[in-house]
């Protein structure tokens, strides 16, 4: 997958992104992921790239003429032969759709995204109208820029491509993928500071291992995020424990 990002701060991804996953995903070639700076498409002398708001009021919006020459930049760069589908071009704003589990599994499917992050009180509305093919937000909340966003959203889809994580098996059974939060966890030593882990951890008996743990998973969910369980994708079993739970 390759993942262009379009930034006013593109020295904000460096560390993150030589990293963990992100770092080993890249040297294996799994993902490619440029750094844009929008100032560098500004038309003066100053690279100036916002300006007042039209109507008046307060704080600066981003011009629209940097942000859609960064990206046709990026456009023209796509070699013609892979056309296919359209090109997802996303702007991180808190106006977006809400991110998720789903949202991220549906971006994985492409071969290259396109994220552009928005700054100061906004973004001049003709990106979102003409240049963006979708906005998201990672919740309900404001950050300063969409910096953070983008990096939010990177992670929670390249950690879904094929080959990035060490085993296929451990994005499939995270907190969301089903629905349910996760089940707890433990490891050694099976008992710290008079804290035991929980004796059918340690009974080898994996069918009593795996009913123990949907049960688990299914009360935390009930507990902590009950209006999840009207949305999870649940197992006859599972149906019928929550029936019981409740
Ligand atoms: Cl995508 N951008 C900004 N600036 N704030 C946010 C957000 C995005 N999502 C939640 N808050």
């Amino acid at each position: 997958m390759q993942i262009d990002v379009v930034t006013l701060f593109p020295e904000m991804f460096q560390s993150p992104f030589s990293i963990g996953i992100f770092k080993r995903a890249i040297e294996h070639e799994l993902i490619s992921i440029n750094l844009h700076n929008i100032r560098d498409y500004a038309h003066d002398k100053h690279r100036t790239v916002d300006d007042y708001p039209y109507g008046g009021g307060a704080g600066m919006v981003l011009k629209p003429e940097p942000i859609f020459e960064a990206v046709e930049s990026i456009k023209s760069d796509i070699p013609q032969k892979q056309g296919g589908g359209v090109l997802p071009v996303i702007l991180l704003t808190p106006q977006g759709r809400p991110f998720s589990q789903q949202v991220a599994m549906e971006l994985a499917k492409y071969s290259h995204l396109v994220l552009i992050c928005g700054h100061y009180e906004g973004v001049d509305e003709r990106v979102r109208e003409y240049l963006a093919t979708d906005e998201i937000s990672i919740g309900d909340y404001v950050l300063s820029g969409g910096e953070l966003a983008a990096m939010v959203v990177v992670d929670a889809v390249v950690r879904l491509l094929p080959g990035v994580l060490g085993s296929e098996v451990s994005s499939a059974n995270d907190s969301h993928t089903h629905g349910l939060l996760e089940y707890p966890q433990y490891t050694r030593p099976a008992v710290y500071r008079g804290w035991s882990v929980p004796e059918v951890l340690l009974s080898g008996n994996h069918a009593q291992i795996a009913r123990w743990r949907s049960e688990q998973a299914i009360r935390r969910t009930m507990e902590r995020r009950p209006e999840l369980l009207d949305k999870a994708n649940l197992y006859s079993e599972e149906v019928q424990l929550v029936d019981r739970l409740k």
